[in-house]
């Protein structure tokens, strides 16, 4: 970097044209400080990793606004990161009402207006959009350096304080932004950067915006991905149904823009029993749906019924196909653009602009009208597959009926293997899903039964991604499990009747039980997504050793907790025993270890990543066979009792 000099008269000099006057200012930091919860959602992990996303986001309105190709993102060493893009750049100018550089506004101050008031597009759903100002205020340090007007410019902040006033150091002829922080360890419980969690959401927003080139460097381990999708979401389209046989072999994809809102759809049906439908607005992920889902969701079942009308293969007197019998087997990526976003719902990712309904509807409509003209062996193949789906819907609530109707019959029978809690408050209670009958003796001797309930469950359970709903609920184990739950399961699911509000899938730490977890976190996810929605499933944690060195021993958790104790205590006289299953600790050890709220270690399953387990449960249980194969042969070596 050039030397520093303390005047800047060229930002004074700044083109009139960009942004600096449009900047609102409002607030200092110091409420964001006081409650970061309110601004990042919370000061855990997912609070940090959302502060690389807000930074990001800046970068991706740059993207939007057009300009900016490149967008580098790296984790330090000392778990700081650095995004570098090259947008325009942060305005730099003074804004007169202030005497103070845009460029330390946007670090120092809140936006409640919106930095573009109102020009071109922003991000503002949920979480994001609410500023690099928040991420400055919950940083130990921030450094930020512009490219623009063909200067370079650098500031410096600590605990959102300037530390380093804006200076020019040096010229070049590109233009762009590059800001690096370090979170701040008072604030924030966990400061550990996760390479997976970047990685999906990074590689998300490159299949969202064609031809984005997105780096993701970890310094501390020499790990590296790159992302440029010029498919776009064509790609995203085929990476999700990668693993599946495919109805047609190129996804049906449309591009429209009305007025100042793009519509980009993609859509491919493959052979399965899912629905997995991912819908976007300006690059958030709408979790909670809105008009343009539903708009969607309308035109695609309209036309596939007026198609099937008009070929002959709905007869006059048969009913109209339902959404969920043309949806089954259908992946598809929508994505909305738009200058004015309004995010509604509980999490603030539900699309509420209404005429953006109508605008998907007729993209929708004129594009797979003609589609399906154009193609006519692929609308037969996708009207036949829904004919299917409509036929096995109706087994499947016969099957629901008759769960249903035997619960009745047996009273509130519960499963004979089921050890019950005392507790009849649900909110208190708790439930283990055991794997094995010999950990589950142990689980039930160690466990606390005033709010304990123990299941024990046999290894082989059903692969659900490969059967649909009637012959999953065909299988014992999983019977048992619902009935214990108490909900029921699918359309039928009723939460209020929901037993245990803690539901911990507990299983061995190697392959097999990695393996049931996935088969149960798979059924979970497909059929009682509301379960993980709300945040009701968990994974136990046992440890994976026990260390003893003289005096001094500890259960480990981690690899790198192993590394540390023995860092700690050195090499001589340590004797490490490693758990290879639940069946090995005794029933006080696995309380202590696993059970015991004030000590156990638990992982709350989120629906965050969805896209990614639904790229494992594919590999893992659809039904090409060599990306299954190549799993195992991989991770597993001893596979014993998997029904794949
Ligand atoms: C305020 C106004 C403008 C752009 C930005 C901030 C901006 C922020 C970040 C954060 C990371 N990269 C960024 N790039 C830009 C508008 C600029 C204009 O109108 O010229």
């Amino acid at each position: 970097m050039g030397e520093m000099e303390t005047m800047v008269p060229d930002a004074l000099n700044e083109a009139r044209s960009y942004g600096a006057e449009d900047i609102q200012v409002l607030e200092g930091l110091e409420a964001v400080k006081k409650r970061p919860a309110m601004y990042i959602g919370s000061t855990g992990s997912r609070g940090l990793h959302h502060l690389v996303f807000e930074v990001v986001d800046n970068s991706i309105d740059e993207v939007l606004a057009g300009g900016c190709r490149n967008i580098l993102v790296a984790i330090r060493k000392d778990n700081s990161i650095t995004v570098e893009d090259d947008g325009r750049g942060i305005p730099v100018a003074v804004k007169e009402e202030y005497g103070k550089p845009a460029l330390e506004l946007v670090m120092t101050t809140l936006h409640a207006g919106g930095k573009f008031g109102g020009k071109g597009y922003k991000v503002s759903g949920g979480l994001h959009g609410v500023g690099v100002s928040v991420v400055n205020a919950l940083s130990q340090w921030l450094s930020v350096d512009v490219k623009r007007n063909g200067q370079m410019y650098h500031m410096r902040f600590e605990n959102g304080d300037t530390v380093e006033p804006l200076a020019v150091t040096g010229s070049t002829e590109k233009t762009g932004t590059t800001v690096s922080f370090l979170p701040s360890s008072e604030i924030f419980e966990e400061t550990e950067f996760h390479f997976d969690i970047l990685s999906q959401r990074l590689r998300e927003l490159a299949f969202l915006n064609k031809g984005l080139f997105i780096s993701l460097t970890d310094e501390r381990t020499g790990k590296e991905h790159k992302y440029q999708y010029d498919g776009g979401i064509v790609q995203f389209v085929e990476h999700l149904n990668q693993n599946k046989n495919v109805l047609h072999e190129k996804p049906i994809y449309f591009l429209r823009m009305k007025n100042d809102t793009t519509v980009e759809i993609a859509v491919q049906y493959n052979d399965g029993y899912l629905e997995n439908i991912f819908s976007f607005a300006n690059n958030i992920n709408t979790q909670e749906g809105g008009v343009h889902l539903t708009g969607f969701k309308g035109a695609i079942t309209r036309i596939i019924n007026s198609q099937a009308r008009k070929r002959g293969l709905l007869k006059e007197n048969e009913s109209n196909l339902s959404g969920e019998d043309v949806r089954e087997g259908l992946t598809s990526v929508i994505s909305v653009k738009l200058p004015e976003p309004q995010f509604e719902g509980q999490t603030k990712t539900k699309l509420g602009n209404t005429e953006v309904k109508g605008i998907v509807e007729s993209v929708v409509d004129e594009g797979l009208s003609t589609f399906f003209e154009e193609n006519p062996a692929v609308v037969k193949a996708v009207i036949e597959k829904c004919l299917t789906a409509s036929r096995a819907r109706e087994a499947a609530r016969k099957a629901r009926e008759m769960v249903r109707r035997k619960g009745a019959l047996e009273g509130s029978a519960l499963p004979g293997k089921l050890a019950d809690c005392s507790e009849r408050d649900p909110t208190k209670c708790e439930i283990y899903i055991v794997e094995g009958d010999s950990a589950g003796g142990s689980a039930k001797q160690g466990r606390d039964r005033h709010f304990q309930a123990i299941l024990p469950i046999r290894g082989k359970i059903l692969n659900v991604e490969k059967a649909r709903l009637d012959k999953i609920l065909g299988n014992e184990e999983i019977r048992t499990m619902v009935t214990a739950i108490g909900t029921g399961v699918g359309e039928d699911l009723d939460l209020r009747k929901l037993r245990y509000h803690r539901i911990f899938i507990m299983s061995d730490a190697d392959v097999d039980g990695a393996h049931i977890r996935t088969l149960l976190l798979t059924f979970f996810y497909r059929y009682m997504t509301i379960l993980v929605d709300k945040g009701h499933i968990y994974i136990a944690q046992p440890p994976l050793y026990h260390a003893k060195n003289g005096k001094k021993e500890q259960y480990l958790y981690k690899d790198e907790e192993l590394d540390a104790f023995r860092a700690q205590v050195g090499e001589d006289n340590l004797n490490v025993q490693r758990y290879k299953g639940l069946g090995e600790m005794d029933p006080q050890q696995l309380w202590d270890t696993t059970m015991n709220p004030e000590i156990r270690v638990v992982r709350k399953v989120t629906l965050e990543d969805a896209v990614e387990a639904d790229q494992m449960f594919t590999v893992l249980m659809g039904d090409k066979v060599e990306p299954r194969k190549l799993f195992i042969q991989t991770y597993a070596r001893e596979v014993k009792n998997l029904d794949i």
